[in-house]
C-alpha cells in the first residue's frame, strides 16, 4: 500500500500503450452513464470487468465498474452532514469541503474505498470513513446547536498540544526536523513523527520536513485521513476498509477475541485500547454516534449498521496494545 502513489505515476505511459493496444484489438466498450457525461471504458480479462471511468476512477479496475462517490453523495449531503463547520464559533471555518473529500477520495476508489459491493454497501463505507472523521473533528458538546453531532469538521488541528510529539526512538526512520511539530492534525488526526512520516512517504510528500501541510490543505488532510482507512496498521492485519466491507476474513483466534468484520473493528485498528475492549465507555460510544447519525442522514438508517457486536468494539480484544506504536512494523 505503501507504494499506491508510485504505482499511478508508473501505470500512465503503459495505460496509454495499453489503451492503444485494446483499441485496435476492439475490445473496450465505451459506456455511456446515466445522470453524468463521463464515459466508462470497459474491458473484459480472464472473465473479469474492469473499467476506467477518468478522473474520479482512473486506472483499470474492477471497482470503477460500480458507482462512483459522486454518483451517491452530493454536496448537498456532505453540507448536511457536517452542517455547523463554518459557523462562527467554529475552528476551521472555511477550511473543509465537498471538493477536497471528493478530490482526495479520487486516488483511493479504484482500490474500493465508497466503489466496493452494492449501493447501500458504498454508502454506509462513506458513512463509517466519516463518522471516524467527524467524531475525532467535533467541537460539539451536550448543549450545542443543533446537538453534539452537528458539530463535525469544526477542528482541522489540535488547539493547545502540551508536546510537540517527537519520538527519538524512530529517529533513523523518521527523524524529527528541528522546529516542526508532530501535534495532531487532519481528519482523522495524525500524531507523531513516526506517522506523518509514514503517511508522507505513501503519498509523496515530506511530512517530516512540513507536518504543517495538512493543515493547510483540506485534500492533503482527506487523503492523509483515507489512507489510514485503506491502509492495515501492521502486515498481518486488515485495514479499517477491509475490516468494513467484509474483505477480511476474521482468524480463530479473531473470532475468539470477538474481533468480526463491520464498523467495531475499525475502531479496533484505529485506535484499540484507547477505545475498544472497555465495555460502552463515551470515547467509543461517540463515534459509534457519528456513524449512526450520518447513516440516518444519508437515508440508509441506522438499523442497517446491525447488532452491538458488529457495530462496536465494547467486547474486543484489541489488535494492538498501546504499550507499542502501531505504525512501528
Ligand atoms: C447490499 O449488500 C448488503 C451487504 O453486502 C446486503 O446485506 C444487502 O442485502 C444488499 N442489498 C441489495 C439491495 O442487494
Ligand atoms: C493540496 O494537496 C493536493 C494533494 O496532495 C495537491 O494536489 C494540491 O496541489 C495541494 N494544493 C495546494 C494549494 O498546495
Ligand atoms: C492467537 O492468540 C494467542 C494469544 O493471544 C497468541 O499467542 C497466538 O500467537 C495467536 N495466534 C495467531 C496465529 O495469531
Ligand atoms: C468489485 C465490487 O465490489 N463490485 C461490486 C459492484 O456492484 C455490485 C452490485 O451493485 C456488487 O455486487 C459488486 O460486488
Amino acid at each position: 500500500m505503501m507504494e499506491t502513489t508510485a504505482k499511478r505515476n508508473a501505470v500512465v505511459a503503459p495505460i496509454a500503450a495499453l489503451l492503444l493496444v485494446v483499441l485496435l484489438a476492439a475490445s473496450v466498450v465505451v459506456e455511456a452513464q446515466e445522470n453524468s457525461d463521463v464515459k466508462t471504458l470497459v474491458k473484459h480479462m480472464h472473465g473479469k470487468k474492469y473499467c476506467d471511468k477518468g478522473w474520479e476512477c482512473k486506472g483499470w479496475s474492477i471497482y470503477c465498474c460500480n458507482l462512483t462517490i459522486t454518483d451517491y453523495f452530493q454536496t448537498y449531503q456532505f453540507e448536511n452532514l457536517f452542517s455547523k463547520r463554518n459557523s462562527p464559533v467554529a475552528h476551521a471555518v472555511g477550511f473543509w469541503d465537498y471538493h477536497s473529500f471528493i478530490a482526495a477520495a479520487a486516488l483511493f476508489e479504484p482500490q474500493g474505498f465508497g466503489t466496493t459491493g452494492n449501493k447501500t454497501m458504498q454508502m454506509m463505507e462513506i458513512a463509517a470513513f466519516l463518522g471516524h472523521v467527524g467524531s475525532k473533528t467535533s467541537c460539539g458538546y451536550g448543549v450545542a446547536t443543533g446537538g453534539p453531532l452537528a458539530w463535525g469538521l469544526c477542528y482541522n488541528h489540535e488547539m493547545s498540544p502540551m508536546q510537540s510529539y517527537c519520538d527519538d526512538y524512530f529517529k533513523l526512520t523518521y527523524p524529527c526536523t528541528p522546529g516542526a511539530e508532530y501535534y495532531g492534525r487532519g481528519a482523522i488526526p495524525i500524531f507523531w513523527n513516526y506517522n506523518y512520516g509514514a503517511v508522507g512517504e505513501a503519498l509523496k510528500i515530506d511530512l517530516l520536513s512540513h507536518p504543517e501541510y495538512i493543515e493547510q490543505n483540506a485534500t492533503l488532510a482527506f487523503q492523509a485521513a483515507i489512507w489510514r482507512w485503506m491502509t492495515p496498521m501492521k502486515k498481518s492485519q486488515p485495514s479499517a476498509h477491509d475490516a468494513f466491507v467484509g474483505n477480511w476474513k476474521p482468524s480463530k483466534n479473531d473470532t475468539m477475541e470477538n474481533r468480526l468484520p463491520g464498523f467495531g473493528t475499525t475502531m479496533n485498528i484505529l485506535y484499540g485500547d484507547g477505545v475498544c475492549g472497555q465495555g460502552d465507555v463515551d470515547s467509543m460510544n461517540n463515534i459509534v454516534s457519528h456513524y449512526q447519525y450520518y447513516l440516518d442522514l444519508l437515508g440508509v438508517g441506522r438499523e442497517q449498521a446491525g447488532p452491538h457486536e458488529i457495530l462496536t468494539c465494547a467486547e474486543q480484544v484489541p489488535f494492538n496494545p498501546s504499550s507499542k506504536p502501531a505504525s512501528s512494523s
